[in-house]
């Protein structure tokens, strides 16, 4: 069985989980359960950045130490992912002795090498990024353009990582090998990078004095591992580096590293090249998706805009928040979270377009088939646009367009819709006309059949239920193992009892916002 690895950014703990960091990881669920449909073998892994003076300083404003601080918001982080329905195969905390390990590891193989070295440095260090900033990068106010936070000079011996002797080498391999960073903006973004000359090499250790907090370098416990060889590691740890070597060598390298924009520069060049010297396999392709914004403004603590996912799942379940997002943004850009439009898109692609004609062709049949399945034929007509549609989403769903495959499916929800409008299968019952009305019916289950494939890996919970009501035993993820086109092609059997059991999706009704005088 083919293999799929997939990984998320893994979020530093300073702060509760935000909408931002929900997005990544649904779209990386989204794509685990859609290459598990899809028979591969797939592993996905989350988890959590615990390491770091961000982190330590949280911790000490809390009252907590750093150790029960990570401890709670690290569940936190994996209550809300379980919350949302995602299937993750390993949830990683930075923290964990197999991580410290690994990460020694690697420290020590470069070392050996010489790429790693000691050297004195002092520069302007911006602790939101957690890195060095350039003057130049600043703000007319000289903070950092991101935190807006006046960056600390600091002067310190520590261990030096030898970016310039491999970025020739990472050049080499994104222009040969396009599809490693992905999309192309973002691609073209590191290839400029990768020519600026400022680009060398960079600190990757701290004094024990500066940084309590994290990873002690190995055989030289006065510095401690700064944190991008710490996060970036995680990736091997997660599947098992040190610890399972047999997982490791079957799922590593990566197939995919999502991320989002702001960090690109650390998975496409720090990482690759961390990798290259300790002498491991380089991922296939990292993916930077856009930032999501609340009503239009950057998510910010001071704007008490930070929307906790949470809340929204325990207001409006799972599946509508995770259609949402992906409904509306196409994924390399920048998206927006906005009650309004939120409301009105699951109310009118959920609630009416998919939920009615369920609803509707589930009452004809119980009324006109015995809740039975009838024996009948696809819509011609229907069924070649249902053929074609099927290419498209598979082709949006490799290339990570979630909002144009969601689109195609509805298209062919639309046009169920239409058909029974324009065939009026009741009428047909009713004037005797049995196997015309039996063929619509069957045409629109079959539609709905091939929508709670397409919809499962958005909207998983709604998927099964629409498999469900449609009188499938097996599980909608289970179905389809065993199937050459893994049951895509397939049809709804004849003879199969329906399930008419209510609302898939229930219209979400608030009051109207009062009005502003
Ligand atoms: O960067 N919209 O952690 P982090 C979409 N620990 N994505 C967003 C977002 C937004 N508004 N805000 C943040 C870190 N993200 C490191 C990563 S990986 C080895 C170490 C994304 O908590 C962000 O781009 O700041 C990143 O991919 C992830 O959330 C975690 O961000």
């Amino acid at each position: 069985m083919e293999k799929y690895y997939i990984t998320t950014a893994i979020d530093y703990v300073n702060a509760s989980p935000h909408i931002g960091h929900a997005y990544e990881k649904i779209a990386a669920d989204i794509l685990a359960r859609y290459y598990r449909m899809h028979g591969r073998d797939v592993f996905f892994l989350t988890g959590v950045d615990e390491h770091g003076s961000k982190v330590e300083k949280s911790a000490a404003a809390a009252g907590k130490t750093p150790e029960a601080f990570c401890d709670e918001m690290s569940a936190k982080f994996e209550q809300a992912w379980r919350n949302l329905n995602l299937s993750f195969d390993s949830f990683i905390r930075t923290t964990e002795d197999r991580h410290a390990k690994v990460v020694q590891e690697v420290f020590r193989r470069a070392r050996e090498k010489g790429d790693i070295y000691k050297s004195k440095y002092s520069g302007l260090y911006c602790e939101g990024c957690e890195d060095f900033v350039r003057e130049r990068d600043l703000d007319g106010e000289g903070n950092c353009p991101a935190h807006k936070k006046k960056p600390t000079t600091l002067e310190e011996e520590n261990y030096f990582f030898k970016l310039t002797k491999y970025k020739a080498r990472i050049k080499r391999w994104i222009l040969d090998h396009p599809e490693v960073v992905q999309p192309e903006g973002r691609r073209r973004e590191v290839l400029n990078n990768l020519d600026d000359e400022e680009l060398g090499d960079f600190s990757v250790s701290r004094s024990r004095r500066s940084l309590k907090w994290g990873i002690p370098v190995p055989d030289d416990p006065d510095q401690v591992i700064y944190v991008w060889i710490d996060a970036l590691t995680n990736y091997i740890t997660g599947v098992g580096f040190g610890s399972d070597e047999e997982q490791f060598k079957k799922f590593w390298p990566a197939d995919l590293h999502l991320i989002g924009k702001d960090i690109t520069k650390f998975h496409s060049i720090y990482w690759p090249a961390f990798l290259m010297a300790a002498d491991i396999e380089i991922p296939k392709c990292v993916y930077a998706h856009g930032f999501i914004t609340v009503e239009g403004q950057k998510l910010s603590k001071s704007l008490g805009n930070v929307i906790d996912p949470n809340a929204l799942v325990e207001q409006y379940g799972a599946d509508a928040l995770r259609f949402y997002l992906f409904a509306q943004t196409p994924f390399d850009q920048d998206g927006d979270f906005s009650k309004e439009v939120f409301l009105h898109t699951v109310n009118s692609q959920l609630a009416n377009n998919l939920g009615n004609l369920l609803n509707r062709i589930l009452k004809l049949v119980d009324n006109n088939c015995a809740s039975t399945v009838p024996k009948a034929e696809m819509a011609q007509d229907v069924r070649e646009e249902c053929n074609s549609v099927h290419g498209r989403i598979e082709e949006c769903m490799q290339n990570y367009e979630f909002a144009k495959a969601i689109n195609a499916v509805f298209a062919t929800v639309d046009l169920a819709n239409k058909y029974v409008n324009d065939e009026k299968p009741w009428a047909q019952f009713k004037e005797g006309r049995t196997a015309e009305g039996e063929k619509v019916l069957y045409t629109c289950l079959e539609v709905l059949r091939r929508a709670a494939m397409y919809l499962y890996p958005f909207t998983p919970g709604l998927a099964a239920a629409l498999w469900h009501q449609l009188g499938f035993d097996t599980p909608i993820n289970e179905y389809q193992k065993g199937s050459d086109s893994h049951g895509f092609f397939d049809s709804i059997s004849a003879g199969q009892k329906v399930r008419n059991e209510g609302p898939i999706f229930k219209r979400i009704e608030e009051p109207a916002p009062e009005p502003v005088h």
